[in-house]
């Protein structure tokens, strides 16, 4: 079963979003690095905590995040769906064959210990889509 799992929001002010997001009533919960995709992830669970907003703070310049932010500016960055556990492969595969283009040759670590790959905004009508499996959250 795929679900929403996050919106990931480029951010270039953490304290000024973080603050707006605390005084409605939605507090930071868990933050992560994530080197190997060159940001510092800060999760904000909504209720009932199915899904969180993901703040990503860039942490290495040359990330697909700083570019983002050096190219289009703070804002809404990606959506991530969560798909059963064993299914990112065969998902992916049939995704390739279908035409659609992953980011990935093989799917990395995220963060919560997830798998992920991206379908490539090209051919998904302009949206960076992430993929996910496993995972704490
Ligand atoms: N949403 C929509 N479009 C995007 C985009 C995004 N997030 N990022 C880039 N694009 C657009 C670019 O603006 C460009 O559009 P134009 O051709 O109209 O100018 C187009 O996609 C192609 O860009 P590109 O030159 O091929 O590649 P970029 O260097 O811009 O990188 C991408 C695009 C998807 C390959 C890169 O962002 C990437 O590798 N993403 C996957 C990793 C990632 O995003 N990690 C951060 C999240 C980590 C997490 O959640 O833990």
């Amino acid at each position: 079963m795929v679900r929403l799992n996050h919106i990931g929001i480029a951010v270039s002010q953490l304290p000024r979003i973080t603050r707006l997001f605390a005084i409605l009533g939605l507090p930071l919960d868990h933050s992560e690095n994530v080197p190997d995709q060159g940001v510092k992830t800060h999760f904000i669970p909504l209720p009932p905590q199915a899904a969180s907003i993901e703040l990503l703070e860039v942490v290495d310049s040359e990330g697909a995040v700083a570019h983002f932010l050096k190219k289009r500016g703070p804002g809404v960055h990606h959506i991530a769906l969560s798909v059963g556990d064993g299914e990112l492969n065969s998902i992916c595969e049939t995704l390739r064959s279908e035409g659609y283009r992953l980011v990935y040759l093989e799917p990395k670590p995220g963060a919560h210990g997830a798998r992920i790959n991206f379908i490539h905004p090209s051919s998904a009508d302009g949206i960076l889509i992430e993929l996910m499996e496993g995972g704490s959250s």
